[in-house]
């Protein structure tokens, strides 16, 4: 397939992003959620921040207290209960699974552009972490327009798990927080633009930490808080480029086959390619077709070395005039920007049924 990277990517580099005080620094710009207003494109960037450190024996890691005062707490890097070998998280020695702290903390920032291309960033945080659900940060934005509002949803890191927030706006000056919709852990929430049949969709990636791989659901709801009759939508693939874990990307596209979905698909080596999906119009839970190759797979100097190479991860596209605009991080650090046909992505696709 013909994916055509912007000749000047990464379109927006942690450098260029002002830091939220004096002692932090960016580190990260990336997975942002994308979508149109008043004409522009507009970018939630997840901006990740971390304390301003010159003694390399040590790593500093911010947080908000139970005051939610952000603090920082210095680790010795030869602390022997430590684990300090992943560059995003600090684990208790032995246990990968679960993490005590993360090395930075993201807020999100709006970036704007009139041309799809040159992005002119905030100076200032749009959302910024301001709950105890969100004292380790908030990541991974997804933003559906539904009716006049832009509702968003979110991963909020705690010491009580990650769970999806719900936030909405109508402007992109202020926002409302209705809360967490799915408790943790869950994320990679994308919900659909419409309702259907009477019900608001999202897709989810819950994760059981007692057995199976992470994989995507489908939940049903009539209000976008209250969320039920969920189902496994899709699973991973032994073998294969999403064998490990998956998760929704861009919020699902409405398209004359049906609903495509970007989706990210994470292999045994935690290497992060793009896939789609394509979902029946009248009933979303069930797969009409998906890519067997990756659509963007970390090709780039810029998508494989980084901050956490090997990653194209995508929160949003815009489809304009049968093309596709994606907008994804590349490697936890900077984002990118490619252009491809939506008919090459839904020619691309291996059907369950032969097309109609
Ligand atoms: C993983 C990565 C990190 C993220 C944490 C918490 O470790 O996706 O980027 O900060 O999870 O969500």
């Amino acid at each position: 397939m013909n994916i055509n990277r912007y000749c000047d990517n990464p379109i927006i580099t942690p450098g260029t992003v002002l830091a939220s005080r004096k002692d932090f620094q960016v580190i990260g710009a990336f997975n942002a959620g994308v979508t149109v207003f008043n004409g522009e494109t507009i970018l939630i960037l997840r901006v990740a921040e971390r304390p301003i450190n010159s003694d390399d024996k040590s790593i500093k890691v911010p947080f908000l207290d139970d005051n939610l005062n952000l603090k920082v707490k210095t680790f010795n890097k030869n602390d022997e209960n430590y684990d300090f070998g992943d560059s995003r998280a600090i684990h208790k020695k032995g246990n990968v699974a679960a993490f005590e702290y993360l090395t930075s903390i993201s807020h999100f920032r709006l970036a704007r552009s009139t041309d799809g291309e040159h992005f002119k960033v905030d100076e200032k945080p749009f959302i910024f972490p301001a709950n105890k659900y969100e004292s380790f940060g908030i990541e991974d934005p997804r933003v559906t327009k539904i009716d006049d509002s832009y509702y968003i949803t979110y991963s909020a890191v705690s010491k009580f798990g990650i769970v999806v927030m719900l936030s909405s706006t109508d402007d992109f000056k202020t926002f409302n927080n209705l809360g967490a919709i799915f408790a943790t852990e869950n994320k990679d929430v994308a919900l659909f633009p419409e309702k259907i049949n009477e019900n608001y969709y999202a897709l989810n990636r819950p994760i059981s930490p007692s057995i199976g791989n992470a994989v995507i659901w489908i939940s049903e709801s009539t209000n976008l808080l209250h969320w039920g009759n969920h189902k496994v939508l899709i699973e991973t693939r032994d073998g294969k480029w999403d064998c490990k874990k998956i998760g929704a990307g861009s919020p699902p596209l409405k398209t004359d086959l049906g609903w495509l979905e970007f989706y990210h698909g994470v292999d045994d080596n935690d290497r992060y390619c793009m896939g789609a999906l394509l979902l029946d119009i009248n009933d979303p839970s069930k797969i009409l077709a998906r890519s067997s190759e990756p659509i963007l797979e970390p090709i780039m100097e810029y998508e494989t070395k980084g901050f956490f190479g090997n990653v194209v991860f995508s929160c949003g596209t815009i489809v304009n005039h049968g093309v596709i605009h994606m907008y994804y991080g590349v490697s936890d650090d900077s984002m990118a920007y490619a252009q491809f046909k939506l008919k090459d992505v839904l020619d691309s696709m291996e059907y369950l049924k032969p097309k109609k």
